[in-house]
């Protein structure tokens, strides 16, 4: 059955996604919404939807949302190769990771979050730079602290195999650098973003290789 994902060049959610469905060994197809000209406003993106958000993925008549969500969907329908740890402290560790970039640094660097900073509060695109910053720079001290302090940090972030961490934990690193933040503090989490990358599923994933993407 054809798995469509709704993504764009520069979503680092997407990103993610992608990347697992590569690690999945799994066929897609990429229905570009490009954001840059607003098109997850249009009404035929908003009937997918309504929250104006990229990645949506469809497969088997489902329509889902919300990376995260998404790429556990995708590991419980295609268990070969585990997203998540066996155990539940493990789930938990990893979510945990995960959700430092995906719920809190991540949604204040979107789009819509820093359009809104320009027409409500006249901030200029310095400033909006200068915002995205800050909360990447917050994140990536949370994680490089788990990761440098925990000792369950492996050639990944959660011992040697690749989790579900890993791929928000990339996604954070590729951000980091569009924005220009601040990752010389932290050499755990870009030994393993090195580590990732050097793979063809993320390779392949990555934004700068995607269609629309600018070419330097
Ligand atoms: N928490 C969501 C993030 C969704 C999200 O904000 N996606 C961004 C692209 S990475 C988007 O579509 N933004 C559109 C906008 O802000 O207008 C997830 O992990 O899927």
């Amino acid at each position: 059955m054809t798995i469509v994902l709704h993504g764009f060049w520069r979503s680092l959610a997407t990103f993610r996604v992608r990347a697992a469905l590569n690690l999945k060994g799994l066929a897609y197809r990429e229905n570009i919404v490009d954001l840059s000209k607003g098109e997850q406003f249009e009404a035929g993106f908003h009937q997918l939807n309504a929250q104006h958000a990229l990645p949506v993925l469809e497969h088997a008549g489902l329509r889902l949302t919300q990376s995260l969500p998404i790429i556990e969907y995708l590991d419980e329908t295609w268990p070969q190769i585990s997203l998540l740890p066996a155990d539940a402290e493990g789930r938990a560790r990893v979510r945990a990771l995960a959700q430092i970039t995906t719920a809190d640094a991540h949604p204040l660097v979107v789009p819509r979050v820093r359009n809104y900073l320009g027409s409500a509060f006249g901030v200029d695109e310095e400033g909006k730079m200068a915002w995205a910053r800050h909360w990447l720079d917050l994140g990536t001290a949370a994680i490089e602290d788990r990761l440098a302090n925990d000792g369950v940090a492996g050639c990944y972030a959660h011992g040697d195999q690749i989790t579900l961490a890993d791929l928000a934990l990339v996604s954070h690193v590729v951000g980091a650098r569009l924005f220009q933040a601040n990752l010389a503090q932290a050499p755990k989490l870009l030994a393993l973003t090195e580590r990732c990358l050097s793979l063809e599923a993320f390779a392949k994933a990555h934004p700068l290789v995607q269609v629309g993407a600018p070419a330097a």
